[in-house]
């Protein structure tokens, strides 16, 4: 299946709700391999802590967090590159081009894991203009018991907050007037199905109350004209970009066009 089919009414809730939940979007093949490739750098990972720094600290309870697979790993580097997501992505933001801006895979390990608190990822990227939206791929099948994530309708309209400390969170909420009207949408689903959210969109997931891995692998996409504001980040630091240029070099190739 190369063209994920998408209605204009999912579409539609996607751009009023702020994301949207798509079931069975790999293959039982794609999920495979994507899930033994997961395996495989989240295990280097674990072995390379251990070594450098003697454990995790207190934010890989949040999750282990690998950024930029795809130049690493090649199974990694088909499943970013895959037509089929960056399709939904292209369609859901409207636009007629999306850009990587990043991957990573997010594990969320058993034994004292911690929730990852509610948070918008927009503040944390050096970017002027919002609309980039992550693909968030359930690798494993995913409830409140192990970490699903969690998304308040409408939040994207809210505006860019200060960034959480995720690792020491401070409540996102006290910026809300109507905090008492919030109401979480929960995101339990099978393995190979997944969420869209816009880097607006408030989001949550519980912590791994499981003696199992909670494995997702997020890509995030860049629609069209995204341009770079000063700000540290650990994908941009050292490249020279100039305040305003659009983000476009070979770290962030295209993946769909339409
Ligand atoms: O997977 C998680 O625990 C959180 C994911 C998240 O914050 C994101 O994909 O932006």
């Amino acid at each position: 299946m190369d063209e994920y089919p998408l209605s204009e009414k999912q579409i539609e809730s996607y751009q009023h709700d702020g994301y949207i939940q798509l079931h069975d979007v790999l293959t039982a093949e794609e999920l495979r391999r994507i899930r033994a490739a997961v395996d495989e750098v989240t295990e280097a990972n674990i072995q390379r802590r251990q070594a450098e720094a003697g454990g995790l600290r207190d934010y890989d309870r949040v999750f282990l967090q690998m950024v930029n697979l795809w130049r690493v790993h090649d199974t990694i580097r088909e499943y970013v590159f895959s037509p089929k997501l960056a399709g939904i992505a292209r369609r859901l933001a409207r636009t007629p081009r999306v850009r990587l801006w990043h991957d990573h895979a997010l594990v969320k390990l058993p034994g004292d894991s911690k929730p990852s608190p509610w948070h918008q990822d927009l503040p944390y990227w050096p970017m002027n203009e919002s609309g980039s939206l992550s693909c968030w791929m359930a690798l494993d099948d995913v409830s409140v018991q192990n970490g699903c994530m969690q998304f308040i309708p409408g939040s994207h309209l809210w505006g860019s907050l200060p960034p959480i400390n995720l690792s020491n969170p401070q409540d996102i909420f006290q910026y809300v007037p109507d905090k008492e009207k919030v109401e979480p949408k929960v995101m339990a689903m099978s393995a190979g199905s997944c969420t869209f959210h816009n880097g607006l969109t408030f989001h949550y997931a519980s912590s791994n109350q499981t003696d199992r891995p909670r494995r997702a692998m997020i890509t995030i996409y860049m629609p069209e004209g995204i341009t770079y504001r000063e700000q540290r980040h650990i994908v941009t630091d050292g490249l020279g970009l100039k305040p305003g240029e659009l983000i476009a070099r070979d770290l962030f190739p295209v993946l769909s066009e339409g």
